[in-house]
């Protein structure tokens, strides 16, 4: 009998909600109950498209807006091959920041409608659940000054935040909010209880494509 495929994961979020250490906790925790896990980030910054893409958000090169949005997109699909590997061996992939990312982000531009900004991502492996780490902008001032990458001012991360509330619209998608000004370790039973869920589900159900 085949394997049961694993689950893709995916947490999104505005800068400083705490996805790089929830998606560290959820992968140790699945690794630890027996359950193969991997974790992937996106932009994955050590490709050549990654390289360029770092570049960028290091302010170290300046690149047109939706030649950038085309190349985080191609950062997603040159993982894909691994990805569907990855998933149908049965390891469940831990993903901090996907195709949400690069719509919210990109679609906070002036001049960028959100239908153009899905269109390359549409086709993606679809995640069986998305999880974004919920705060709001005066919770996340309190955790201290944004860094020096592009992105990283208050009013833009707004702007962000808005993309997100309206792809989250899209029931199409298992949005799950999660309360990011909870504890850390509380935050991580949420992130786990939806995870485990959605295991399950995945292991019944073929691979979906994202916005088709
Ligand atoms: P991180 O390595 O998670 O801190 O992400 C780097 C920055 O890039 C962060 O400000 C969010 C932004 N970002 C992530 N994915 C995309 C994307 O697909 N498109 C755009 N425009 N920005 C993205």
């Amino acid at each position: 009998m085949a394997c049961k495929r694993g689950a893709l994961i995916v947490l999104e979020g505005v800068d400083r909600a705490g996805k790089t250490t929830q998606c560290n906790k959820l992968f140790e925790a699945l690794q630890q109950s027996g359950r193969p896990a991997e974790m992937m980030r996106f932009p994955d910054r050590t490709t050549t498209i990654g390289k360029l893409i770092s570049a960028y958000l290091e302010n170290k090169s300046d690149l047109e807006d939706h030649t950038v949005h085309l190349l985080f997109s191609a950062n997603r699909w040159e993982m894909v091959p691994l990805m569907k590997k990855k998933l149908e061996q049965g390891t469940t992939l831990v993903v901090d920041r996907y195709a949400f990312s690069g719509v919210a982000f990109t679609g906070a531009k002036p001049g960028f409608c959100l239908d153009w900004c899905k269109s390359p991502d549409v086709g993606l492996p679809k995640p069986d659940l998305v999880m974004f780490l919920q705060l709001s902008p005066s919770e996340a001032a309190l955790r201290g000054q944004f860094g020096e990458e592009r992105y990283e001012k208050s009013d833009f991360q707004r702007a962000v935040q808005n993309k997100f509330q309206q792809l989250m619209k899209d029931r199409s998608v298992n949005w799950q909010v999660i309360d990011a000004s909870q504890s850390v370790e509380d935050v991580h039973k949420d992130i786990m209880n939806h995870s485990l869920k959605a295991m399950t589900c995945a292991q019944n159900q073929a691979l979906a494509e994202l916005w088709k």
